[in-house]
């Protein structure tokens, strides 16, 4: 089944300080779960709900806006709760990210900086990506419900800019959320399974 709310991967506290209880019940139980429910409204109406997610976003991209919309955001959220976990961030990256980080990227501080970067001029709505385009790491961002899927990308590493992201714990300060998911959540190791998978 395309259309379906997993369980976060973690307690709803498990995050905290850096992203709260409230935030995940609000982006989790109601922000991803209205896109489960609307997608699977418009896949069926669209003849496309036998089809993978991974399908589904490619196909209707620039052609079925609805649809696109929520399973491009479906499709980003599954993965956004595991590119999280407790303790996650900071500068121990698995060896294989590390290489292709330095070799790509110029390593970890200039991605840090250029993945923030890219977070904090995504006008409006967003995400900010660390993907692998024709083999390589690119830092990208894109609007809305887009990912690199749909611009011959494949994400390994998303981070959510819309406000219900992190209005209830930041406020306004988006610089600070992406500070603190860099720093403090990434899951790493979800990062790597997808590199491998993807190169
Ligand atoms: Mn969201």
């Amino acid at each position: 089944m395309a259309f379906e709310l997993p369980a976060l991967p973690y307690d709803y506290e498990a995050l905290a300080p850096f992203m709260s209880r409230e935030t995940l019940e609000f982006h989790h139980d109601k922000h991803h779960k209205a896109y489960v429910d609307n997608g699977a409204k418009f896949a069926a109406e669209a003849g496309m709900d036998g089809l993978s997610l991974e399908d589904i976003v490619k196909q209707s991209f620039g052609k079925h806006a609805g649809l696109f919309n929520n399973a491009g955001q479906h499709y980003n959220h599954l993965h956004f709760w595991n590119w999280m976990k407790k303790g996650g961030g900071g500068t121990k990256l698995p060896g294989a990210i590390q290489k292709a980080v330095d070799a790509d990227l110029g390593g970890y501080d200039k991605f840090r900086a250029d993945f923030i970067q890219a977070g904090m001029t995504q006008f409006g709505s967003g995400w900010a990506w660390l993907a692998v385009k024709d083999g390589k790491l690119a830092v990208m961002k894109t609007p809305n419900g887009e990912n690199p899927l749909v611009h011959g990308a494949k994400p390994i590493l998303g981070v959510d800019v819309w406000e219900h992201s992190y209005y209830i714990d930041y406020r306004n300060l988006r610089q600070k959320y992406l500070e603190a998911f860099v720093d403090n959540l990434v899951n790493w190791d979800y990062v790597a399974e997808m590199h491998a998978a993807a190169v």
